[in-house]
């Protein structure tokens, strides 16, 4: 049975792909972070009792700034495949805290590669680096694509780059078997929630069901190539599948705006939306003439990323990936999954919690 040691495995990612390895027949392992409350909800469906000899799935603590866990917990597992997905992944919060970002995302992985090396698993153990379309930030050429040269925006972006880098140069000098995977944004209904589409969903949901008022946004105009979580995690599996490794770009093609994405969500919410103004007056009334999504500039960054548009034909040439969720399904499964959570909570702050458990039950 092949081993597989994922990092941020309660992550949106982490989630998906340890699901998508159980189901492959792998034993997963998992790094969690300690926290003062359950942080896994994400994975407590796949969680057995670890006294079962047929349990599959362990979880560790650990932490991506802390060798000497990465050490203990690789030695302990000796995995065949390392996931490494686990970072400070927002870039927004990369200016507010960059030093641990860089700690994280650069150094983290250079910390488990010297695990690896440490533990002398060069010719067993595969690595893949969870590397980005941020690292094209301010874009040399459209579409990108793995020869595209990088221009990182964000702390976040340049810690990446060192992380994509010192994966190649690993691969070079001590001939391991390691890939970046460079993913455009992929979103789901367990993406986090302060990214913005989910941000979008979870809040217009919540509007739609008496929940709050409006939304209130960064840069509208933002053009983002948006994929589906659960379609990329298999691509970061077929990578460390193949004879030799390589980097590859993973995308849609396809291109929105963050202003189309919620004219979509509110389509599929019947919110009926009317857009006035530009610029910092921007927003959305609904057909009673109440304002529903206005701009904050609270939420622009300091440098912004403006357009990204991915060229994902290598995976396709090469793995024979194409993703299976169109943006339309995307959005319509995210919008559903919030708008069923807004309205179980609606019904809570109406009646309390004795008229959800009624209804659950
Ligand atoms: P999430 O933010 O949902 O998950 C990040 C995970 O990393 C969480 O499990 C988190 O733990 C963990 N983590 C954070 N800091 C540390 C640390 N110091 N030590 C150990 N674990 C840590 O990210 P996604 O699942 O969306 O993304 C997965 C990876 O892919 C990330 O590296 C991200 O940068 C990268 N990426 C994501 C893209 C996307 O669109 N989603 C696109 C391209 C790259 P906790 O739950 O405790 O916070
Ligand atoms: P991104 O995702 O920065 O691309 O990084 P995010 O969803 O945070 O932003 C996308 C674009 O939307 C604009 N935006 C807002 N963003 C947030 N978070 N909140 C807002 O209110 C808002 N309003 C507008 C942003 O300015 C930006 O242009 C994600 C992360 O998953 C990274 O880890 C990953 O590497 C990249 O995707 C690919």
């Amino acid at each position: 049975m092949k081993k597989a040691l994922i990092t941020g495995v309660t992550g949106q990612d982490g989630a998906y792909l340890a699901e998508f390895l159980l189901a492959k027949g792998y034993e997963v392992h998992g790094i969690k972070r300690r926290a003062s409350l359950f942080n896994t909800s994400r994975v407590d469906h796949l969680y057995e009792d670890p006294h079962s000899p047929s349990t599959r799935f362990f979880l560790h603590y650990g932490d991506l700034t802390d060798s000497s866990s990465l050490i203990h917990i690789v030695q302990k597992v000796q995995p065949d495949e390392i996931y490494n997905l686990g970072a400070q992944s927002h870039v927004h919060v990369s200016f507010e805290q960059p030093e641990y970002t860089a700690d994280a995302d650069a150094m983290g992985p250079l910390r488990l590669l010297e695990a690896i090396r440490i533990l002398g698993l060069e010719k067993k153990t595969k690595f893949y680096q969870a590397s980005t379309s941020e690292l094209y930030g301010l874009v040399q050429e459209t579409p990108q694509r793995e020869t595209t040269p990088f221009y990182p925006r964000s702390p976040y972006a340049v810690a990446k780059l060192y992380a994509y880098w010192i994966c190649i140069n690993y691969r070079e000098a001590y001939g391991i078997y390691a890939c970046n995977g460079i993913l455009f944004n992929h979103e789901s209904p367990l993406r986090g929630e302060t990214f913005v589409t989910r941000k979008i969903t979870r809040g217009l949901a919540r509007v739609k069901a008496g929940l709050q008022d409006q939304i209130f946004l960064g840069n509208l105009s933002a053009k983002r190539d948006w994929g589906h979580a659960r379609d990329y995690v298999e691509m970061q599996w077929l990578m460390l599948q193949q004879e030799k490794p390589q980097d590859y770009v993973i995308a849609t093609g396809e291109q929105y705006s963050v202003r189309d994405f919620v004219q979509r969500c509110a389509t599929l919410l019947d919110l009926n939306l009317t857009w006035q103004g530009s610029g910092l007056e921007e927003k959305a009334l609904d057909s009673k003439g109440k304002m529903v999504v206005a701009v904050d500039p609270r939420y622009f960054r300091p440098t912004e990323v403006e357009t990204l548009l991915g060229d994902p034909g290598k995976a396709k040439r090469e793995l024979g990936w194409t993703p299976r969720i169109s943006f339309d399904e995307l959005v319509r499964e995210m919008v559903e999954a919030d708008f069923s959570a807004a309205q179980r909570d609606a019904l809570v702050r109406k009646h309390g919690f004795a008229a959800y458990n009624v209804r659950e039950n």
